[in-house]
């Protein structure tokens, strides 16, 4: 299987989603309550140890950071909701921004939604899955820290987030894996996902950013004839 995430590159950080630049590929969004292991998760998956910085201070992920696959599609690594230490304000007011990235943007494909395998869809979590149903684009969770579990309490709880997530969300494509940065776990499956996510979208797909912008015509040619993803 093509290596879909390896060799990902750092493309460009912005404060909140209106200033992320026209959309110029498919992009997958990574939310999460902060702390939960977003910033950990894309460099196990791109195989950088620091490309996304990871800290153990939450809420350390404040801007937004777009890293570029060589297929064209970004990763988007959004700041975790849920840090006590936000003032209301702020938070209110990001969530605001969060949620209209997340409505609103075209070019997202889908939506990767990082929870700690030992505590999975809590309130805000809900909210977010909420917010992204009305696309009705698939959200794929990880269940991170997987490593933290035994292997019978890992199969428990994925069974039960899986139950829990499609009684309460019976609408949404939803779908829930274990993954671990520490131990690389869960790598393939994601990469399986995201990869379909990317494949459905690709025919006559056309990115849109918030603004109107000129050329909207950059399209890949749909029969190039050559195998040019190295
Ligand atoms: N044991 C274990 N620890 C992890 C794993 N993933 C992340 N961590 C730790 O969890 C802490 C937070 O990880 P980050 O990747 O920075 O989390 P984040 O979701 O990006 O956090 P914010 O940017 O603050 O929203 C760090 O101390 C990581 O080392 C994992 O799979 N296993
Ligand atoms: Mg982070």
């Amino acid at each position: 299987m093509p290596p879909l995430f390896r060799h990902a590159y750092y493309e460009i950080s912005v404060a909140d989603p209106m200033q992320l630049p026209q959309a110029s590929g498919a992009e997958i969004a990574f939310a999460g309550r902060s702390n939960a292991g977003k910033s950990s998760a894309i460099n196990t998956l791109v195989g950088h140890t620091r490309l996304a910085f990871v800290s153990k201070t939450p809420g350390r992920t404040q801007l937004i950071n777009l890293f570029r696959m060589k297929n064209g599609a970004a990763l988007v690594d959004l700041p975790g909701y849920g840090y006590a230490e936000v003032p209301e304000a702020v938070r209110r007011q990001w969530q605001g921004l969060l949620e209209h990235y997340l409505t609103c943007r075209q070019a997202l494909s889908g939506l990767v939604l990082i929870m700690d395998a030992r505590r999975p869809l809590l309130e805000l979590d809900r909210q977010m899955i909420r917010w992204f149903a009305t696309t009705g684009k698939p959200i794929h969770c990880l269940l991170t820290k997987a490593d933290k579990l035994s292997r019978q309490e890992q199969s428990k709880t994925l069974e039960a987030t899986r139950r829990a997530a499609s009684a309460d969300f019976p609408e949404v494509p939803l779908t829930v894996q274990m993954f671990s940065s520490l131990k690389k776990t869960g790598m393939e499956e994601t990469e399986r996902i995201v990869g379909n996510w990317l494949k459905e979208k690709a025919p006559g797909q056309r990115g849109e950013g918030q603004e109107p912008n000129t050329s909207t015509e950059a399209e890949a040619p749909a029969q190039g004839g050559k195998a040019g993803e190295g």
